[in-house]
């Protein structure tokens, strides 16, 4: 039987410097770890409009609330003139909206929705 070719195990890279017998150059941990990326609310709008049942099934079907949880947002938006419906990344946030606005306009209804960024600390 031929025997099996020797495996290569892959060793750690070694700076020049290492291998002339000098000093290892060693790195430093930044004491600054890499910040969080900035989050994005999608805040939906309150009209004279669009219909609370509408509403709700956006919230529902975009945001993956239960009926009762959308209801409430629902609720909110429209004594408050606006209602956050989730935080995300901001290429999902601007996603959302354009889901949003793109079932509101096809049904015909006035529905206003928009991404904003987190403020943090
Ligand atoms: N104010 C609307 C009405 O009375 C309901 C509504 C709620 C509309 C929330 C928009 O984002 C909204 N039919």
């Amino acid at each position: 039987m031929a025997s099996k070719p020797p495996v290569k195990i892959p060793q750690r890279p070694v700076h020049p410097a290492e291998k002339e017998g000098g000093a290892a150059v060693v790195l430093e941990r930044r004491t600054q770890k890499t910040k969080p990326p900035t989050m994005y609310q999608v805040v939906m709008l309150n009209d004279d409009y669009t219909p609370m049942e509408f509403v709700v099934i956006v919230i529902q079907e975009f945001f993956n609330k239960d009926l009762e949880t959308a209801t409430q947002i629902m609720l909110k938006i429209h004594l408050e003139g606006r209602g956050v419906c989730g935080v995300y990344s901001r290429d999902v946030a601007n996603t959302k909206v354009d889901q949003v606005m793109g079932a509101a306009n096809k049904a015909g209804h006035p529905l206003q929705c928009v991404a904003e960024p987190v403020e943090i600390g």
